[in-house]
């Protein structure tokens, strides 16, 4: 099969598990157009009780084999599949393609990723998901022929062995400690310079990248479709001649696999150590929702951030009264609301930071030297008995600084 012209064509299974099983499957939609991927239909079955084996009942596989009896489409389960529910269902299927949601998220992710890194994480997270599916088979991949699931950075490594799949996965996770550690040292670089750093976080598809293009004059790519971001971004940018370190990185998803959360840890670690996340919505679509998904995915990443929350797409908007109090309301494409934004931001900043003076006489400066990480000197001036520091400091820190406040 040529991989090249190949356009999968996609039938979606949709467990209705509670009433939000219509928005699941107009996401799962997006995410197959966002693949690459064709959308093929959709057959839904109301889940009562799980079936171990195959999650859907029989009955209603064997409806959905004579659907899809004379046609070439790959079927995705619109969930969590365990290996051996692949398989089966894959066998009541007369052995039609079977994908699950993480490997559908997968694809889009391979596909997506441009730099090294990006690149080296979905490698990473295909292979340990593919790994315990290549046992059930016990043979290659290769047999699945083209398509979602065996294409990707991870396409060249399918027809190997386990064993060296296995090598394979220890020397990405080998080379990701290693950007990581350089990445580690940029930030505390960063953080001593004493930029303030504000990231772009929320729901996939809301206009992080088309905010950020728009704050940094930058040109970074920006699409209708989920997942166009998957690198992190960082560009500078000014308000009032205070200078700001903006970046822009993954989207989150509601129910987003676990393994995919940790594949991009790394990445998302760096974004999320910041100084004030803005939070992005979509306020024509189900931005409650997004919100939701966003704040419980930072309780999972244990991440206490101080956060504003920019309602995107505002520009026709009629009725404000339903939107989260103390929302910012912009839109990135028109260039709405800009002003507004950053003069909240400049706002959370000076209520965040005090300007102090201290004195330090010389027979403490050991003891201050070991508070200096908790502020940004301006200025330092020697006297005769002491030193004098000008500089700003975050409030919560002000106390450690009592015995040289003037
Ligand atoms: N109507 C409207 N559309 C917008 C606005 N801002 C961005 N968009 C569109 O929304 C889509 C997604 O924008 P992106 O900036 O790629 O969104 P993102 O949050 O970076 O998305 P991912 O990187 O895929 O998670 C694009 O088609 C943008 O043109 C806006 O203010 N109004
Ligand atoms: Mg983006």
């Amino acid at each position: 099969m040529d991989s090249e012209t190949y356009i999968e064509k996609i039938y979606i299974i949709q467990p209705i598990l509670d009433e939000t099983y219509k928005n699941l499957q107009e996401e799962a939609v997006s995410l197959i157009e966002s693949s690459g991927a064709v959308y093929a239909g959709t057959i839904y079955q109301k889940i009562r009780e799980v079936n171990p084996a195959t999650y859907i009942g029989y009955g209603k596989l064997e409806e959905l084999r004579k659907r899809l009896k004379d046609l070439d489409v790959t079927t995705l389960f619109n969930g969590e599949l365990s290996p051996s529910q692949t398989l089966n269902i894959s066998a009541a299927l007369d052995d039609k393609k079977v994908i699950d949601r993480t490997t559908l998220i997968l694809a889009i992710f391979a596909r997506n990723a441009k730099s090294n890194e990006g690149k080296l994480q979905v490698e990473l997270a295909q292979l340990k998901y593919m790994y315990p599916r290549l046992k059930g088979k016990g043979e290659g991949l290769s047999r699945l022929g083209g398509g979602i699931g065996t294409r990707g950075p991870g396409e060249t490594k399918l027809e190997t062995d386990r064993r060296k799949i296995r090598v394979r996965i220890a020397y990405l996770e080998e080379k990701l400690r290693q950007i990581e550690s350089t990445r580690s040292l940029v930030a505390y670089r960063r953080k001593k310079d004493g930029i303030k750093s504000i990231s772009l976080i929320g729901y996939t598809n809301t206009g992080k990248s088309t905010l950020l293009n728009l704050l940094t004059k930058s040109d970074v790519y920006a699409e209708n479709r989920l997942f166009a971001t998957l690198d992190t971004t960082s560009r500078k940018f000014t308000i009032d001649g205070s200078d700001f370190l903006l970046t822009d990185t993954v989207g989150f998803l509601r129910e987003l696999p676990h393994n995919l959360i940790s594949a991009f840890h790394s990445t998302l670690e760096s974004a999320l150590n910041c100084d004030l996340a803005l939070i992005v919505c979509d306020a024509t679509s189900d931005y409650q929702m997004q919100l939701d998904t966003t704040l419980e995915t930072l309780r999972e990443l244990d991440k206490q951030i101080p956060y504003l929350i920019v309602m995107n797409k505002s520009e026709s908007l009629q009725n404000f009264d339903a939107y989260p109090a103390g929302c910012i309301f912009i839109s990135a494409r028109q260039n709405l609301g800009i002003e507004n934004l950053k003069n909240k931001i400049l706002q959370f900043f000076q209520s965040q930071f005090s300007d102090v003076v201290l004195t330090i006489p010389y027979t403490q400066i050991g003891s201050y030297n070991k508070l200096r990480n908790f502020l940004d000197e301006k200025s330092v001036q020697y006297n005769d008995e002491s030193i004098t520091v000008s500089a700003r400091v975050q409030k919560i820190y002000l106390s450690r600084f009592q015995s040289f406040l003037n």
